[in-house]
């Protein structure tokens, strides 16, 4: 799994936090403050708003998603 992240960014934070609490490793790639930067999030998810979560052929490009999507695959339960 790879997240594109900003560490001051409260929306990184949230799912930050979910992937510790379920105890999942990934990859951080932390990116440019200037979303115009960003053409790695463009090239992976068509837009410029962090987090980004890429999950195998999966993408995610909003964190209620991110969180959904981590609790109802990796959830307590679903080993
Ligand atoms: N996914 C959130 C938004 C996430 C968000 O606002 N991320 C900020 C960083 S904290 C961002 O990437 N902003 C880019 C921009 O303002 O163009 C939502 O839809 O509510």
């Amino acid at each position: 799994m790879k997240l594109y992240n900003l560490e001051p960014c409260p929306y990184c934070r949230m799912v930050r936090d979910k992937l510790a609490s379920l105890g999942l490793s990934y990859e951080k790639e932390d990116v440019s403050t200037n979303p115009k930067e960003r053409s790695e999030v463009y090239k992976a998810s068509g837009q410029y708003f962090v987090p980004v979560l890429i999950d195998g052929d999966l993408v995610f490009d909003d964190e209620e998603k991110i969180i959904n999507y981590l609790d109802k695959t990796y959830g307590p339960g679903k080993e």
